[in-house]
């Protein structure tokens, strides 16, 4: 277990399914966490944090809650697929704020990003090779493009202004795997805490994206940063097979893409009949 950061944290989307459980556990580590959300915090409080409810678009109310802070761990936003109007705000500004009061801080930002920024990259079959995480962005959906547009921040904000960012593809973190399709993206909450510990205290990390899955021999993903922070997954999703590994869609479309039931949501190519016939791809 690594030191608690000397500086405070600050927590975006604290009140959500993610946010709560981190604020829980990290505050078990020995951090100072200043939580926000736009919603009101559910849970007790846990012990040195203090909550601020503020809607991500108060780009001045993000300033002043990051000021002193280290680290910024961005979990707030829309979570789900939504129409592109709804998306913006939050996931767009409201992630161009949080940029702002890092670049202020000097603070580094662990961006919760998303499968569903590449969620049209199809599932390898048989012995196909897995995608690194520098393969194209190819979105599912209007919140898979803001998570795009999220990592390509960090990116810039790195190069052009040294802010450091850690960006996690998160598969599905959830407490179990409840699908087929889990068996390869599901992360832990466990992992995510660890992988959370060691982005926030690595010594350095640049640009970085992850894949921010289990240990799951099912995965769709190869490369990523991981070495840079020092983070392993400890947890599989291959327990679960029994379980759930029988559960699928039946719908071709989200059998066939990574992003699953995301893809199928407004899609409107008409049916992949043969993988040939998305030759242009
Ligand atoms: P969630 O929907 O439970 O939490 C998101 C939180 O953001 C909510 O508490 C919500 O009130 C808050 N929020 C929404 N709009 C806001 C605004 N305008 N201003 C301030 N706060 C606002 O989602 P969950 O599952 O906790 O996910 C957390 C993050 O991780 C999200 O960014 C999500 O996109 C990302 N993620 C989660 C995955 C998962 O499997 N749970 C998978 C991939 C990415
Ligand atoms: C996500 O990005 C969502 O936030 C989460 O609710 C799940 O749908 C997850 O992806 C997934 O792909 O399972």
């Amino acid at each position: 277990m690594a030191e608690a950061p000397t500086k405070p944290v600050l927590l975006t989307g604290a009140a959500g399914n993610l946010g709560r459980m981190l604020a829980r556990e990290l505050a078990g580590l020995g951090w100072t966490l200043r939580l926000t959300d736009i919603a009101p915090f559910p849970d007790p409080l846990p012990p040195r944090a203090a909550f601020t409810r503020m809607d991500l678009a108060d780009g001045v109310g993000l300033l002043r809650l990051a000021e002193g802070c280290g680290a910024i761990l961005h979990f707030g936003g829309i979570s789900v697929e939504q129409p592109f109007g709804t998306v913006l705000g939050p996931n767009v500004q409201g992630l161009y704020h949080v940029y702002e009061a890092a670049r202020r801080e000097k603070a580094r930002v662990i961006f919760a990003s998303s499968n569903h920024s590449i969620g049209f990259h199809e599932r390898p079959q048989g012995n196909e090779a897995k995608i690194d995480v520098d393969c194209a962005f190819r979105p599912d959906g209007y919140y898979g493009l803001s998570k795009a547009y999220g990592e390509l921040m960090g990116r810039l904000y790195w190069d052009k202004h040294g802010v450091e960012n850690v960006n996690f593809r998160i598969g599905s973190c959830f407490p179990e795997p409840t699908e087929a399709r889990m068996l390869s993206t599901w992360l832990s909450f466990a992992d995510l805490v660890r992988l959370t510990e060691c982005a926030v205290t690595a010594p350095r990390s640049g640009h970085c994206v992850i894949w921010a899955c289990s240990d799951n021999p099912a995965s769709f993903w190869g490369r990523d940063h991981r070495d840079r922070i020092g983070w392993q997954p400890q947890d599989s999703a291959e327990a679960y097979r029994a379980r759930v590994g029988q559960i699928t869609s039946g719908n071709p479309v989200i059998e066939r893409y990574q992003g699953g039931s995301y893809t199928a949501i407004d899609y409107t190519r008409g049916k992949p009949s043969a993988r040939d016939a998305f030759d242009l791809d």
